[in-house]
């Protein structure tokens, strides 16, 4: 089979596929496909948790797809960086240069000074981890730790229940007590409403622990407006009432946990009333959540990436994490934790990759800013970024552009559009999306495995990664990359190494079930993977990178000068940067109306928002549903999208961490200024709205 043999559809067709989108819920997907062109994206009834709709930002993706921002051919850069300057060259053309490139990287600083740069791309297991890895392992490039997401709450994940199944959608209906704790829902994975509607009609309470009052929160019994990066406060406060007031479940500690000692020693540290001055909550609705949990069976505890994303955030991972074993909320249909599912499938790319890892050196990408100017012995001197917009989507942006600026850095972006990363590429490669390629979806939340397929011919010269990588392979003497370049090969070589007969149900009904079931039951069908099956309370190695040690709380170091916290999160307009391209309006920095008086500022105004790292200016929304003292600037921006052209992660720094060296989105510091007309200087102020630049007042 080819890549392109079977994906025309003459006449008007539905064809059945995934949405393999970095999103919890993995929709299954029902394409109208007319004359070869999409017209119609919705939800099919495949995927049970799907349950009849999708998003609204994957119904428009044809617009994606057809977008004139799309990377058509392979391109080489003719202008200065940034410029967006590019002339079309053949693929042959394309790929000889960077194959020459690479191999003269190689020959002369050594394969370290070659930095692979992914993240989620389209997420699934054949687009990510197969050729590619073959490829950067056999040149011996410098390795990436994948940190700017979920490596907090993965390693607390991992180190307490060896990553274990989480609670399914569906049975949140069985709750009666629903924990949100920074988690959004009703934007980032919206098939888990339905089941918390239904479970409030049966008469459960819902709790939402979040510095804003998200939708969710609004219909909430309670809600902690807590101070971001607080979190840490308010779980050892609740553990500690567990164990004062009698609530821990001793008989389960005893049979199924170690380390209970340890922590609950850390826990007596936050009596309810430093834990409320700590986190900003008054102190009875503190309590009020302690008693309510101590007493609902059964209570599920929804952990989301809102928490994660700060100093404190691994321990506070863990702290919340350990919550359902102390009060003894397993056993119950309804009753646990969801974190991520992602490992309920016990699926390692090493079950199909050949290439052994070399010890390479390796870049946090959290830090990659500082690595493309500040690393030596090797410098960088080839960047290929695929699956990723990292202009966009990592810390610290002014370094991570000051790092594409570097003349004597050769940059390669294989992307689907002109991001604002492929701007400042030497050479562009066109990317498929998932419309346009095989790939296998594993959904985050939702359980199910499905498969992916083309479902019209690619658009202009785009290519899969497999072909992409395996070429390169194949031009760079790397042969287990070169036995992807067959698309259809990569995908029955994944499939074929999967888990049990996963590959088989897959290709014959596009959809596979993980051995624990679609909605085990944590501790009757499911157990925690770690080596003596019980909940590690106390994992002592995640303690030795901890500052503050396990469960450690590393106060703010406090600045006059900057007193407001930023947040960052999810927004219902995109995934991540992709989808992005279709906002028109520039995007505003959400305020508190206290906070807005205090400097003077009211509603539409245009501000700054600085601190020393950099500055983003936009218009202001100023309203009450964030806690004061905090502002929101949405995920997932454009430089286009403000007027600075700098987006939140102008002000974000690289600080890693606690555990797991990952990103500290919702730790920034900075303060918020009106800008007055003259301040804006003489220039009109200018976005770009899709290929033409607007004036906006
Ligand atoms: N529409 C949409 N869906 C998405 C995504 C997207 O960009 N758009 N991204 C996908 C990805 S990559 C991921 S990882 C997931 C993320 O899914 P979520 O974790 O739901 O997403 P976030 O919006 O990052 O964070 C959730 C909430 O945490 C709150 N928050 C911020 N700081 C703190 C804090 O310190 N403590 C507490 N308790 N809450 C805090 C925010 O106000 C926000 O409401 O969503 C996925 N789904
Ligand atoms: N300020 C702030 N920044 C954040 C976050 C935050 O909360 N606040 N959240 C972070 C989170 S949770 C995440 S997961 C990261 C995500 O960061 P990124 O991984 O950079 O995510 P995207 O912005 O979606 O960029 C993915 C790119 O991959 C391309 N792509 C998709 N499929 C393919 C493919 O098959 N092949 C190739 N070659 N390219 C493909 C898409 O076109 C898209 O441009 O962002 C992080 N950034
Ligand atoms: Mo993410």
């Amino acid at each position: 089979m080819s890549t392109s043999d079977t994906r025309l559809h003459w006449g008007r067709s539905t064809v059945e596929t995934a949405c393999p989108l970095d999103c919890a819920d993995s929709c299954s997907l029902a394409v109208s496909v007319e004359e070869g062109r999409i017209v119609k994206i919705d939800a099919s009834s495949h995927n049970p948790v799907t349950g009849g709709f999708i998003c609204g930002k994957v119904r428009e993706f044809a617009r994606r797809v057809y977008s004139e921002e799309r990377v058509k051919y392979p391109m080489v850069r003719t202008g200065a960086r940034g410029s967006g300057a590019y002339k079309r060259v053949s693929w042959d053309e394309a790929l000889r240069q960077v194959a020459a490139k690479i191999a003269e990287a190689r020959a002369q600083f050594g394969g370290e000074s070659i930095l692979p740069l992914y993240y989620g791309g389209s997420n699934g297991l054949v687009t990510h981890g197969t050729a590619d890895f073959e490829l950067f392992r056999g040149i011996g490039a410098s390795r990436l730790a994948r940190t700017v997401c979920a490596a907090a709450t993965g390693a607390a994940h991992a180190a307490l229940y060896g990553k274990m199944g989480g609670v399914a959608y569906d049975d949140y209906v069985h709750a009666s007590l629903i924990v949100l704790w920074g988690v959004n829902p009703s934007v980032t994975s919206t098939h888990l409403v339905p089941f918390i509607r239904e479970a409030r009609k049966r008469g459960a309470r819902l709790v939402v622990i979040d510095p804003r009052r998200t939708p969710l929160a609004r219909q909430a019994d309670l809600h902690l407006a807590v101070r971001p990066g607080a979190d840490i406060a308010v779980a050892l406060a609740v553990h500690r009432h567990l164990f004062e007031a009698g609530h821990a479940d001793t008989a389960f500690l005893a049979e199924h946990a170690t380390g209970t000692d340890r922590l609950r020693e850390r826990a007596s540290a936050w009596p309810f009333d430093r834990a409320s001055t700590v986190a900003g909550v008054p102190q009875d609705d503190l309590e009020r959540f302690a008693a309510l949990y101590a007493e609902a069976s059964p209570a599920v505890i929804r952990c989301g990436w809102g928490l994660e994303r700060n100093r404190n955030g691994g321990s506070a991972v863990m702290a919340v994490l350990a919550l359902p074993a102390v009060a003894g909320k397993f056993g119950v249909r309804g009753g646990g934790f969801t974190m991520s599912n992602s490992a309920a499938w016990g699926i390692s790319n090493a079950a199909w990759l050949e290439t052994p890892e070399p010890q390479t050196r390796i870049v946090n990408m959290n830090h990659v800013g500082r690595a493309l100017t500040e690393l030596d012995a090797p410098p960088v001197k080839v960047l290929f970024v695929y699956n990723a917009n990292p202009l966009a989507t990592l810390p610290d942006q002014n370094r991570v552009l000051r790092g594409l600026m570097r003349d004597d850095l050769f940059t390669i972006v294989f992307e689907q559009l002109i991001t604002d990363t492929a701007r400042y590429a030497d050479v562009v490669l066109p990317a498929t999306t998932f419309l346009e390629t095989y790939d296998i979806a594993r959904g985050y939340g939702a359980y199910s495995l499905q498969l992916v397929k083309p479902v019209i011919d690619v658009v202009g010269e785009a290519r899969p990664n497999v072909e992409v990588f395996g070429e390169l392979g194949r031009r760079l003497g790397v042969e287990a990359a070169a036995r992807y370049e067959l698309e259809a090969e990569a995908l029955m070589k994944v499939a074929g190494a999967l888990p049990a007969d996963a590959g088989e149900a897959l290709l014959r009904e596009e959809m596979a079930q993980p051995p624990g079931g679609r909605t085990p039951v944590q501790f009757v069908g499911v157990f925690p993977a770690t080596p003596d099956r019980k909940v590690q309370l106390w994992p002592e190695a995640l303690g030795h990178d901890a500052p503050a040690g396990l469960y450690g709380w590393q106060p703010d170091p406090g600045t006059d000068e900057y007193p407001l916290a930023l947040v960052s999160p999810a927004s219902e307009k995109s995934i991540s940067s992709t989808l992005s391209e279709l906002r028109v309006r520039p995007a505003s920095l959400y305020m508190h109306a206290d906070d807005a008086q205090a400097r003077g500022i009211g509603e539409g105004d245009t501000v700054r928002v600085f601190n020393e790292l950099g500055e983003v200016r936009c218009p202001v929304v100023v309203g009450d549903a964030i806690t004061p003292g905090t502002v929101s600037l949405p995920k997932g921006l454009w430089r286009r999208h403000t007027f600075s052209e700098t987006t939140a992660n102008a002000l974000v720094p690289d600080t890693l961490t606690d555990i797991g060296g990952g990103a500290c989105f919702n730790d920034a510091r900075v303060d918020v200024a009106r800008i007055v007309g003259a301040a804006l200087g003489s220039q009109p102020v200018q976005i770009w709205v899709g290929e033409t630049k607007g004036a906006v007042s």
